[in-house]
């Protein structure tokens, strides 16, 4: 697929390529696709467009040659060191990410980390505009380029633009705290289209603007009006999935079931497992579960090898400090209640600070009785979704936090708030106790929730939802 500038009326902007560099035996060094949903729901609705994706390629200093891989071109964003301290791990994730999550810790803010924000969200932008074909559709995702839809339509007042928010959108009381709102809202309101996780992420989005910017709001839209750019901006919910076919698949193999089987027996074949995965990330309320889960064990409620607890903590944002403090904090923990409760052969917390291999992951779902997703605040949520996908033999509990977006669609789950421990260490219970009859019931209708929502639907009705936005915008024309 030979193209010029121009060509693709497809563009996705995100912070991250959907490829890992691979070295062949040789040392020779190639780019694959790494399997996602996001990639997934591409793929289906790229098919009979031309598609482009822009974004970083996982590491810092000079960019590897845009590349075609499975039919999509990729257009790889150089970042810098610094960059990737001051703009990723800096701004993104240590100013944005506490404030967009109900400052669970508290947010950093320095100036020059905006400054490599802005400066590396108009490399996205200009990267966009370079590909993108007239009259394009232009997709960004999230909140690493939230100034990106303002740029690329002072640029390309053509194209088309929708904004995703895969996290929560704060509250405006919380979002007021950051120096730059303003910036960030309207680089926001240059999108036609914003979708976000839950109903109340968009009204916060439309009240900050009405509240923050005095902007006039009618329900879900926002009206913009300067002298040469007059239009409504509508954000709405339209919550994520995952790529249900796939995940069920791979969960079906007698490979994956057999070592789901492997699983439980290297345990002792307990009565009940308990499995926790999440990334290593304060928002996910892991020491809450661990909290609740001890004092169950100090209270003779479970006890091992009846019961057995898997935490699965994938390795995450090592170099952030608030990341390197939760580290210390959750195995400090898992420790006191492994030496507390312990016995040789049979410990009370699995804690595994690994990644694994999707199959693994569908096994490890397969072979668990009761999950726990706990989350203080979530976007959404995929483990939920996942869980309940793998389990077609319609076995298994799913304990979910009311904080996550995956609360809004997955009814039947066992609800907890994670901050009333006495109140999780319930739900737990009822989760282990509940009749295997009455617990089919409540995963069928999970399942049948995502069997029905899942990440292809996300994203047409995302791009439908993108192609009628509230009208074709009044531009001055700047060709
Ligand atoms: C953000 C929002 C929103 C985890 N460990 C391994 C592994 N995973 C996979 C899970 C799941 C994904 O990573 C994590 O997705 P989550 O939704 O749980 O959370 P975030 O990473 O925080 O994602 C979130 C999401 O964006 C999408 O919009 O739902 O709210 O925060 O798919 O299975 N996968 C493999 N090995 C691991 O060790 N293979």
């Amino acid at each position: 697929m030979a193209r010029s500038q121009h060509q693709f009326d497809l563009v996705i902007a995100a912070n991250r390529l959907p490829v890992d560099r691979v070295v062949g035996p040789d040392g020779e060094e190639s780019w694959r696709t790494s399997p996602g949903g996001l990639v997934t729901a591409m793929e289906s609705v790229m098919r009979g467009r031309e598609g482009a994706w822009v974004g970083w390629a996982g590491e810092a200093g000079e960019a590897p040659k845009p590349f075609v891989e499975d039919d999509m071109y990729l257009r790889p964003v150089p970042l810098s060191e610094d960059e990737v301290a001051h703009y990723y791990e800096g701004f993104s994730n240590d100013t944005l990410w506490p404030i967009y999550h109900d400052v669970i810790v508290p947010a950093t803010f320095h100036r020059y980390w905006f400054t490599a924000y802005e400066a590396v969200n108009r490399r996205f932008a200009e990267a966009v505009c370079e590909v993108a074909a007239k009259g394009a559709t232009v997709w960004v995702h999230d909140y690493q380029l939230q100034l990106v839809p303002a740029m690329v339509r002072e640029m390309r007042p053509d194209v088309r633009i929708g904004w995703f928010d895969h996290i929560p959108f704060p509250p405006v009381e919380l979002f007021a705290q950051l120096p730059w709102r303003r910036a960030v809202l309207e680089g926001l309101l240059g999108a036609d289209y914003l979708g976000f996780q839950r109903v109340a992420d968009a009204q916060n989005f439309v009240r900050a603007c009405r509240q923050l910017l005095g902007l006039p709001t009618k329900g879900d839209t926002v009206s913009v009006s300067r002298a040469d750019d007059s239009r409504r901006v509508r954000a709405s919910a339209v919550p994520i999935s995952i790529d249900y076919v796939g995940l069920e698949e791979i969960a079906k193999r007698p490979e994956t079931q057999q070592r789901a089987q492997e699983i439980r027996e290297s345990l002792g074949n307990p009565r009940t497992l308990l499995l926790g995965v999440d990334r290593l990330d304060y928002t996910k309320g892991i020491g809450h579960r661990i909290k609740a889960y001890g004092e169950l064990l100090e209270e003779g409620k479970v006890s091992p090898p009846d019961e057995v607890f898997v935490q699965v903590a994938t390795p995450s944002r090592e170099r952030v400090a608030a990341y390197r403090e939760l580290r210390q904090e959750i195995e400090g923990e898992v420790g006191r209640l492994n030496g507390e409760h312990s016995r040789i052969g049979a410990p009370a917390v699995h804690y595994l600070h690994h990644s694994y291999p999707r199959q693994e992951m569908a096994a490890l779902f397969l072979a668990a009785d009761v999950v726990l997703v706990t989350p203080l605040r979530d976007g959404m949520n995929l483990v939920a979704k996942e869980y309940v996908t793998c389990r077609y033999d319609e076995g298994g509990a799913l304990v979910l936090s009311e904080f996550t977006g995956a609360f809004h669609e997955l009814h039947q789950a066992f609800v907890c708030n994670p901050h009333d421990i006495e109140g999780l260490k319930q739900t737990i219970m009822r989760a282990i106790e509940t009749p295997d009859k009455e617990k089919r019931r409540l995963m069928r209708a999970m399942r049948r929730r995502v069997a029905d929502h899942d990440v292809q639907r996300w994203a047409s009705r995302f791009l439908e939802a993108l192609e009628v936005a509230p009208e074709r915008p009044q531009r001055t024309t700047k060709e």
